[in-house]
């Protein structure tokens, strides 16, 4: 079967060699999920595999818009609509400079299983465009966003794909794409989420994901007999995610000791709590991409240039920057900071192997998909809240996440354990969610 697994592997890199972020979880993935393969071996025969590594649909269009100096400018859009085998489509946008296919099918690949362990009905997918929105004008963004939906808008619906927000696209980029959508599609419907609770959208989105990872983290603490409240964290990033993650954390009781960004990381003994959370909100609204300043505004702390967190010693780390922020090197440190967990929150943010590294050391390692779930768990409530025409409470949602976020843990511990993997949660989450879809792909045929 290894064998087996390995042909999978090599077929998906001989086919896309140049697209090296969908081979890292590729084969990730598939090197989890072999024990199920030997288990059923029908799934092999139905080719199932071969379908799930490549995407259903793959949408690419020019992005035309006039910037504020009236020049034309150009990009690409897309969306990889991966897998609808539990249900729409659902995964978000990424608008970034580095954004092309191998970014956007590793986010829709990892969207699939995601999805598929909040066991609701949504299917995977990922879309975005080379489009950075730092340093344009509200109007750039604007003119931008509607010249993206004049396109995708004839490929999504609420039944169909329902796209949402990642990495540069927030509540404004998803008001905008959201107005235009609706008036070319002339209905209201929940065909986006992540909009702002004045436009529709659920209570407690933003802070969704942090919130739903702590929660995960904490699960992760108790199975090892181990309490969140008084652990020392650090957690990486800049945008919604870390900022949830961290509010979290301090309402539980732990210590957030470390915060970064792209020009290093801060060190705060005293934990960034209180205004201080408050004041990551306007270093990221600043727009200048800097934590720097955090660190004069608040002299009992310190900022450390061009560093990663990692070497800051702590119980708990989690990152929630961006994929492979953490190689080798900062697991090392990490190890040798002697700690015992880690939990992602950017997806993807470790590389395959930094991942064996830490699991090989003893820490515990929480994956990003199972650990930040939480966040298109709120989005698939969205949905739910838009298509029965009413506003859920932020009690209602807090307490749907929480539960998710516990269920999740329980199921991606449980199958590692069926396949007497201990206590793995990275094969564990792989497994779990494969198990589902692969369940309902069997039961609709060869499409
Ligand atoms: O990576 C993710 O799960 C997201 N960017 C959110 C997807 C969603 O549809 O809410």
């Amino acid at each position: 079967m290894g064998n087996l697994v390995q042909k999978y592997i090599d077929a998906t890199k001989a086919k896309y060699p140049h697209e090296p972020e969908f081979l890292q979880t590729v084969e990730e993935v598939l090197l989890s999920i072999e024990p199920v393969l030997e288990a059923h071996p029908e799934y092999v025969e139905a080719g199932l595999v071969e379908r799930l590594v490549e995407p259903e649909r793959g949408i690419q269009f020019r992005v035309p818009w006039v910037d504020d100096n009236g020049k034309v400018q150009v990009n690409t859009g897309y969306r990889f609509e991966f897998n609808s085998a539990l249900g729409p489509y659902k995964g978000g946008l990424r608008f970034a400079p580095n954004v092309y296919p191998g970014i956007l099918k590793f986010l829709g690949f990892e969207q699939i299983f995601k999805n598929s362990l909040t066991g609701l009905p949504i299917g995977g997918g990922k879309g975005g465009a080379d489009f950075d929105p730092n340093g344009k004008s509200d109007a750039e963004v604007m003119r931008f966003c509607q010249a993206f939906m004049s396109e995708l808008f004839r490929h999504i619906g609420p039944d169909t794909d329902v796209p949402a927000g990642d990495l540069g696209v927030g509540g404004r980029e998803i008001g905008y794409m959201f107005g235009q959508y609706k008036k070319l599609a002339n209905c209201y419907t929940g065909t986006l989420t992540g909009k702002g609770t004045d436009n529709g959208g659920l209570a407690g989105r933003t802070e969704a994901t942090g919130y739903g990872i702590v929660f995960f983290a904490r699960e992760m603490l108790k199975h090892c007999g181990e309490e969140l409240a008084g652990k020392t964290c650090v957690v990486s990033g800049f945008g919604n995610v870390a900022w949830g993650t961290v509010q979290k954390l301090n309402q539980l009781g732990a210590k957030v000791i470390a915060i970064s960004g792209p020009d290093g990381y801060i060190l705060d003994e005293d934990g960034v709590k209180g205004e201080k959370e408050d004041y990551m909100l306007e270093l990221r609204a600043s727009g200048k991409n800097i934590v720097a300043p955090y660190a004069d505004k608040f002299p009992e702390s310190k900022f450390v240039a061009g560093k990663k967190p990692w070497e800051v010693k702590a119980d708990l780390y989690i990152p929630c920057a961006t994929q492979n922020e953490v190689g080798m090197e900062d697991a090392k440190h990490i190890v040798e900071n002697g700690a015992k967990f880690y939990c992602e929150g950017a997806n993807m943010p470790t590389t395959n192997e930094a991942v064996e590294y830490l699991q090989e050391n003893g820490v515990v390692v929480g994956p990003a998909k199972a650990a930040n779930a939480g966040g298109v768990a709120c989005s698939c409530l969205e949905m739910a809240q838009n298509a029965e025409h009413l506003i859920w409470s932020e009690d209602d949602v807090y307490a749907q996440l929480e539960s998710i976020m516990v269920n999740i843990h329980k199921l991606a511990a449980e199958a590692c354990e069926k396949y007497g993997l201990g206590y793995d949660l990275v094969k564990g989450a792989n497994i779990a969610g494969f198990e589902r879809v692969a369940k309902a792909m069997m039961l609709q045929g060869i499409v």
